[in-house]
């Protein structure tokens, strides 16, 4: 394989342009896919020279990057782009359309989960795209890569690749007997996940971006450590993949994962292998691992062996453990003595308060009693939680929403060691039971196609589909009242008040909480720290009755001016 400079160069693009009042513009999907690292290594393994740019971190370390520039002249063999997040629709493709006009020799390509599940879509809509891996990559990406480097190239011997054959036809290899038979798939086991020596600036990355994940791009640094992060970066630790759960809400349920990646099953690393990614991800600088993998919350012999290898190898790690159910006794115990600083924590999802609506839900059920006997075992052992609930799910009224915010007040009443307790809106997720089925759901939705993720995160419609005050979804009767009358901008403008009003978390630190009168009070603080950076005059009227965040944002328009739309290319 000759005459390229790179045999295959990653981009990752986060969403570039969004805004909420707070925190004024910021980009996110600061993370890659966890999966990412793994692929450009196993490319390196092979000897492919293989580079991973990520954007966000290119823009702190020299705001006037540009990844065209920065590759002019350089010949490129294929050119890989995540789009793992639907946030990420507008801007993937802006750099893939750019990136294939500088570099028309480069098979430009996706792959990711929303990448998966609208693959035939993108190949028709876009001619710059060649092609999309589907489902996990680690056999089939290298595969490519290599076939590319062939005299004569037959994409149709990699498999899980969606491309476009010389006739125009758009080809799916997956499920293909020949595809497959050509394409070795290494054990998850061989993949090394921790290692970021092949992306640019790792050090930046390592060290910048932490959760909640949003970057704001008003801010220092330091502002965003202190004020937009739980203060340290968390490293998204992979222990494995597949669901067996299928939750009203969630884009990566049971039928969808099998859809995209061919199979839904669970499959884990080994804890040898978890301990050794920990250990280079420590290399890097990370203190903090973020686990969100917990599929079998009833099992808990696999975490019991991974923390005790965690002591024995003396790595000193914290550990913030994302609970899909609820965890037992023996997890909870073992959990403390493991990881023992104020820095580890539990966080625990009920959704919903109300017991109905979070059977309709949320997979793994559970009742209030067992939660509450779970958050007891917490309190008796030490062991701090963050309590995360879900506002505006299917079958959600505004009456069971305030069954949420009453279970909120007792547990911020009962539960010292509750930490965050925040209620979050989500919005529609491609391939999620609200969105391939919302009529069965009382629900209407304005996305239904790629092109409608596309638009509405390129601000090419209504809103700028931030992470915070964009649903893409009405619940039918939720109000119960007048408010019911509109259509989805309009709902989606009532429910921000009602978050604003009555569920608003807002704090200085983001690791604690705040009630909803001092949370607005602490956004009103924020958007004048904000109009002063900007040499603006500042808001003279907070969130409240009679003035919610739409006059807010129509507000701060008014004083700040149209402002040009931030992209990467
Ligand atoms: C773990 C997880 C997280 C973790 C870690 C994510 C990470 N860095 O990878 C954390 C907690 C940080 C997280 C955060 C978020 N998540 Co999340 N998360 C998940 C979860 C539970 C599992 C994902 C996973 O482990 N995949 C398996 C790993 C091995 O593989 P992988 O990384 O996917 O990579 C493989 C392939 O996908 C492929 N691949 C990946 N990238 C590329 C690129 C190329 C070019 C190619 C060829 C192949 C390829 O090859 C890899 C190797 O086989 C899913 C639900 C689910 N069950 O799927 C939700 C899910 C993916 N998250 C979701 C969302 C919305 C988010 C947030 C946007 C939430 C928010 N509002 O802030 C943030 C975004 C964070 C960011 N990027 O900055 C949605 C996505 C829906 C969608 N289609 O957009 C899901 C489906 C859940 C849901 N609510 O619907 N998440």
């Amino acid at each position: 394989m000759s005459c390229v400079d790179l045999d295959c160069l990653f981009v990752h693009a986060p969403k570039a342009d969004a805004h909420y009042l707070p925190i004024g513009d910021f980009f996110n999907i600061t993370y890659m896919p966890m999966g990412l690292m793994a692929l450009a290594n196993e490319l390196r393994r092979r000897q492919l020279r293989t580079e991973v740019v990520h954007l966000g971190v290119e823009w702190l370390v020299e705001p006037t990057f540009n990844v065209v520039r920065a590759f002019d002249g350089q010949r490129i063999r294929a050119i890989g782009l995540p789009l793992y997040w639907h946030y990420q629709s507008f801007d993937v493709i802006e750099v893939a359309r750019a990136l294939k006009v500088a570099h028309p020799e480069a098979f430009v390509f996706l792959g990711g989960l929303t990448a998966g599940y609208f693959a035939r879509e993108l190949l028709e809509r876009y001619a710059f795209l060649d092609g999309v891996v589907r489902g996990h990559a680690e056999g089939s990406c290298p595969r490519l890569i290599e076939e590319l480097g062939a005299a004569e190239p037959d994409l149709g011997l990699v498999h899980g690749l969606v491309y476009r054959s010389p006739d125009g036809r758009v080809v799916d290899t997956t499920g293909t007997t020949r595809a497959h038979a050509a394409t070795p798939v290494p054990p998850l086991d061989d993949l090394v996940f921790g290692d970021l020596t092949a992306l640019r600036h790792a050090d930046v990355y390592a060290s910048q971006f932490g959760f909640p994940l949003a970057y704001g791009r008003e801010w220092s640094r330091t502002d965003n450590r202190a004020s937009l992060s739980m203060g340290r970066a968390f490293y998204p630790l992979f222990i494995g993949r597949g669901c067996a759960w299928t939750c009203t809400f969630c884009g990566g349920n049971r039928d969808t994962l099998r859809q995209v990646n061919s199979t839904s099953k669970l499959q884990w690393r080994s804890p040898a292998a978890v301990v050794e990614d920990i250990r280079r991800a420590m290399d890097f600088g990370y203190r903090t691992m973020a686990v969100c993998f917990d599929p079998t919350p009833d099992k808990d012999t696999y975490w019991l062996d991974l923390f005790e290898r965690i002591e024995t190898a003396r790595l000193g790690c914290d550990l913030y453990f994302e609970c899909w159910g609820l965890p037992t006794e023996r997890f909870v115990q073992r959990f403390r003595r493991t990881f023992p600083s104020p820095e580890s924590y539990l966080a625990i999802s009920p959704d919903a308060g109300d017991e109905a609506v979070r059977k309709v839900n949320k997979q793994p059920f559970y009742t209030d009693r067992a939660l509450f006997q779970s958050l007891d075992v917490l309190r008796q052992n030490d062991v701090s939680a963050d309590v995360f609930y879900t506002i505006a799910l299917p079958t959600e009224t505004v009456h069971t929403a305030r069954a949420t915010q009453r279970q909120i007040d007792h547990i911020a009443a009962t539960y010292p060691n509750a930490r965050r307790l925040m209620t979050w809106s989500v919005q529609l997720e491609p391939g999620s039971p609200q969105f391939e089925r919302p009529a069965d759901f009382g629900m209407v939705t304005d996305r239904s196609c790629f092109d409608d993720f596309y638009r509405v995160h390129g601000g090419l419609g209504r809103g700028t589909g931030d992470t915070y005050s964009s649903l893409g979804f009405k619940i039918a009767g939720y109000f119960g009242d007048e408010r019911d009358q509109g259509g989805i901008a309009e709902f989606e403008r009532h429910l921000q008040h009602l978050k604003c009003m009555e569920f608003c978390f807002l704090g200085k630190d983001p690791r604690f909480r705040n009630d909803p009168a001092r949370g607005r009070a602490h956004c009103f603080d924020r958007q004048t720290a904000l109009a002063e950076r900007r040499g603006i005059a500042p808001p003279t009227r907070p969130i409240g009755d009679g003035f919610d965040y739409t006059d807010a944002l129509a507000d701060e328009q008014a004083r700040r001016g149209a402002q040009p739309r931030f992209s990467w290319v």
